[in-house]
């Protein structure tokens, strides 16, 4: 019984003059036809074929060099395009090098799918120590929304349909597809091939809110007093910039941005508390959360950040199990951001009563203090850079180029960029997410551009842009308008650290004085080191004019930064005495 529907399932043998299609094909044709057009990989066994016989039928490949950088380019073209961002490698090694970028995906709810080649079953399953041996499958499954494995060619349409849908539907994530050596090269019949392709209708369908849990909400929302809405990297990601801009002005209530909400509506905008946070999340008594997790970028909704006032706790969002995650929400809206926000705002009606005025005018009273309290640092033209006199510059110029895309990453370089820089529109701040990982910087950049058409601003710590700095080959192999601008400190936070016990140099320091332009030079880039705001402008400018591959050296001063940037709090102490 078993060896015959195994026996089914292989594809009758090709008879002479029988037009035919195999594995390789059939996998480009079912890219093809569900609309994913760009991949981001390595090559190497067994995978190197299809890449180029990809790349030769019209897809985009873009090849890295290392998983992780392609796996991040994928993770953010999901954000960025709400289709899976596609990341292909070879087996074991190449795999995991991937899998790191699969498990942020997931983390971060954006569609991705990692595709790897994989050695034989046969020889895996016996562990008789094939060329890069690895049960792929068995390892990606705890890190993913899903993983599935296609052993026959007939099955590559629907094994291509689950891994799309499991990607986008509900909440987005990462998913795992194994394609097995012996895969690509299976013949079959070029018209049952085609026949056994799957479009994918409606991959991620609309999922309505109940009516009573948003008159409920609304319920809860009209009793504030000083209500708050904080709109998270999910409801960047829903593509309803205006429905959600129309919630936010018509209820009058203050916005706080997470990081990658940013420029949903202008950081400039008259209700945005961006600059007034922790008056906000103090004083505030209702919360609505949308498309925002209260996890640990929100002290989990509860503790000294979010005061003592009682507090209710609105939350839309895809997920149900999201709800009462951390603290009690006493309205859930569950649905998909884009049809929630549009439900409220159809339930609020014509007659909604804004929020209290005196409530607005004290955030935004607030906010001026705190922005007034800044600016003067911002203009400063010390040499060497301290982080506020060279983030004044690149403030200026996003404000002057609202649709170029920052991508940041660093400690003190992350957290105070992200407070400084201004984003006036949706989906232009990409940035370490909700690990807080350092290494997404080139992959982020080459997606971003690669997917927009935009100029990217990467504004890169010296020790982030690290883990993916061999990138700067792949930015000017593909000549894409990309600036990374590093930061440089001589180290992690800070570069002033010294090692009393030996002549080993201590552990969060570099190389002082390194020149990081000069690895641009080395592939046919623009190099320039800037030693002062004045030369920092410049130099940015220049490269978004001339949308030409650039890296600059901005020289900061090593004593600058603070321990972690602004977490610092979440390192663990020592009680015994320092020695
Ligand atoms: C994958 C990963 N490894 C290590 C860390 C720990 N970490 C946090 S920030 C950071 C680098 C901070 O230095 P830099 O990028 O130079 O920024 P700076 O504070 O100096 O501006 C590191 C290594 C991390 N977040 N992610
Ligand atoms: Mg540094």
């Amino acid at each position: 019984m078993a060896d015959a529907a195994v026996k089914e399932k292989v594809a009758t043998p090709p008879e002479a003059g029988q037009e035919l299609t195999d594995g390789f094909h059939l996998i480009i044709d079912a890219l093809k036809l569900n609309g994913l057009t760009t991949i981001y990989g390595v090559p190497g066994i067994p995978i190197t074929d299809f890449g180029r016989m990809a790349q030769a039928s019209g897809i985009r490949v873009l090849s890295f060099r290392h998983e992780q950088n392609a796996g991040y380019a994928a993770a953010i073209a999901g954000f960025l395009t709400k289709k899976p961002g596609i990341c292909l490698t070879v087996s074991a090694p190449g795999f995991l090098n991937g899998l790191t970028a699969l498990a942020h995906a997931t983390t971060n709810c954006f569609p991705m799918i990692l595709i790897s080649g994989s050695s034989e079953r046969e020889i895996v399953d016996l562990q008789q120590g094939d060329y890069e041996e690895m049960d792929q499958l068995a390892i990606a499954k705890p890190l993913c929304k899903a993983a599935f494995r296609v052993l026959h060619a007939q099955d590559i349409g629907i094994g291509l349909a689950r891994a799309i849908r499991a990607a986008v539907s509900g909440r987005p994530g990462g998913v795992y597809l194994d394609l097995p050596a012996k895969l690509f090269g299976q013949v079959m019949d070029a018209a049952a091939g085609q026949k056994s392709l799957v479009k994918v209708i409606d991959a991620a369908p609309a999922q309505i809110p109940a009516p009573e849990a948003v008159a409920r909400a609304l319920e809860v929302l009209k009793g504030a007093k000083r209500p708050l809405i904080i709109l998270g990297k999910g409801a960047a990601y829903a593509q309803a910039d205006d429905a959600i801009r129309a919630l936010v002005e018509k209820s009058a209530v203050p916005f706080l941005p997470m990081s990658m909400a940013k420029g949903l509506l202008p950081d400039t905008h008259p209700q945005c508390a961006g600059a007034a946070r922790s008056t906000v999340l103090k004083d505030s008594d209702v919360v609505m959360l949308i498309g925002a997790r209260l996890n640990w970028l929100l002290s989990h909704g509860k503790g000294k950040a979010w005061g003592d006032a009682p507090k209710k706790f609105i939350q839309v969002d895809i997920e149900p199990r999201e709800m009462d995650s951390n603290v009690e929400i006493v309205a859930p809206v569950v649905g998909d951001i884009g049809s929630c926000v549009k439900a409220l705002l159809d339930a609020m009606g014509a007659k909604w009563t804004p929020a209290p005025s005196d409530w607005l005018s004290a955030v935004s009273k607030k906010r001026e203090e705190n922005v007034a309290k800044m600016a003067p640092r911002l203009m400063n033209n010390n040499s060497p850079m301290d982080y506020h006199g060279a983030l004044g510059v690149l403030r200026t110029i996003v404000k002057e180029r609202p649709d170029a895309i920052l991508v940041n990453e660093g400690a003190n370089t992350l957290d105070l960029a992200r407070g400084i820089i201004d984003v006036y529109q949706p989906r232009k701040r990409l940035d370490v997410g909700t690990w807080g990982v350092m290494g997404i910087g080139m992959g982020y950049a080459i997606a971003a551009a690669i997917e927009t058409g935009k100029p990217v601003l990467a504004v890169e710590g010296d020790s982030a842009f690290g883990f993916s700095g061999m990138e700067v080959e792949t930015i000017c192999r593909y000549k894409l308008p990309v600036c990374v601008v590093i930061f440089n400190n001589d180290g992690i936070y800070r570069g002033t650290d010294l090692n009393a016990a030996s002549a080993d140099p201590a552990t969060t320091v570099f190389v002082k004085g390194s020149r990081y332009d000069k690895m641009m030079e080395a592939f046919g880039g623009v190099g320039v080191n800037a030693t002062n705001p004045d030369e920092l402008r410049r130099a940015v400018n220049a490269a978004m004019d001339s949308m030409k591959p650039t890296l600059i050296n901005a020289v900061i001063d090593p004593g600058a930064g603070s321990e972690s940037g602004r977490i610092g709090n979440l390192n663990p102490q020592s009680k015994l005495k320092k020695k």
